[in-house]
C-alpha cells in the first residue's frame, strides 16, 4: 500500500493540463498501482493523475459495488459522445463534501491505452461514463465545481479554505 496524498480545490496545482504519457512501461505500472491504492482507500470511483499532482494523462476508475473492477486508462480520448445529456449528482475527492448536479453526455466512447500499451475502446454509459467524464476534465485541470454558477463556487472555495485552517488547528 502506498496511498499519495490528493490535492484539494482550490490548489492551482489542480488547474494543470496534463501531458501525454510517452511510454507505458514499469514507473506506469506503479503508479496506477498506487492511484489505485489511493482511490480504494478514499472510497472514491476515480482519480485522475492531476489530484495526485502528477500531470500526465493516466486515471483510474473503480465503479464496481464490489470494487474488485479496476479500469485504467492511459492517454485517453473521447471520440464519440451522444447528444442526449443528464444531470447527475457529482462529488470531487478534491472537493470533499460537497455535492451537486453535473450535464454530461448520458454515453461516451472512449479511446485510451491499457497498462500493456495496448489500444482499448470502451463504450460506456451511466455511473461509468459520468465517471469517465469527470476524470477527462481533471486531466484538462478543470473540477467539476467550474460548472456551477460563481455564487455557489465561491462559497464552496471559502468553505474548503476553512475547512482545511481547522484542520491545521487540530
Ligand atoms: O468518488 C467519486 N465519485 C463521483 C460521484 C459522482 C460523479 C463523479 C465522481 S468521481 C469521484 C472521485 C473523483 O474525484 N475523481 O476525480
Ligand atoms: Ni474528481
Amino acid at each position: 500500500m502506498n496511498p499519495l496524498t490528493i490535492l484539494r480545490y482550490p490548489d492551482p496545482r489542480l488547474h494543470t493540463v496534463a501531458k501525454s504519457v510517452v511510454s507505458v512501461d514499469a514507473r506506469m505500472r506503479k503508479l496506477a498501482n498506487d492511484m489505485l491504492d489511493t482511490m480504494y482507500e478514499a472510497a472514491g470511483i476515480g482519480l485522475a493523475a492531476t489530484q495526485v499532482d502528477i500531470h500526465e494523462r493516466l486515471v483510474v476508475i473503480d465503479v464496481s459495488e464490489s470494487r474488485d473492477q479496476p479500469l485504467v486508462l492511459i492517454n485517453p480520448e473521447i471520440i464519440w459522445a451522444s447528444e442526449e445529456t443528464r444531470v447527475g449528482e457529482e462529488g470531487c475527492l478534491s472537493v470533499p463534501g460537497i455535492y451537486d448536479g453535473v450535464e454530461r453526455a448520458m454515453a461516451v466512447k472512449v479511446q485510451a491505452l491499457d497498462l500493456d500499451g495496448k489500444r482499448q475502446v470502451h463504450e460506456v454509459e451511466g455511473m461509468l461514463a459520468v465517471c469517465i467524464q469527470h476524470e477527462m476534465d481533471h486531466l484538462l485541470g478543470k473540477v467539476f465545481v467550474e460548472y456551477l454558477s460563481p455564487l455557489k463556487r465561491n462559497r464552496i472555495k471559502t468553505k474548503m479554505i476553512k475547512l482545511k485552517k481547522d484542520e491545521e488547528r487540530d
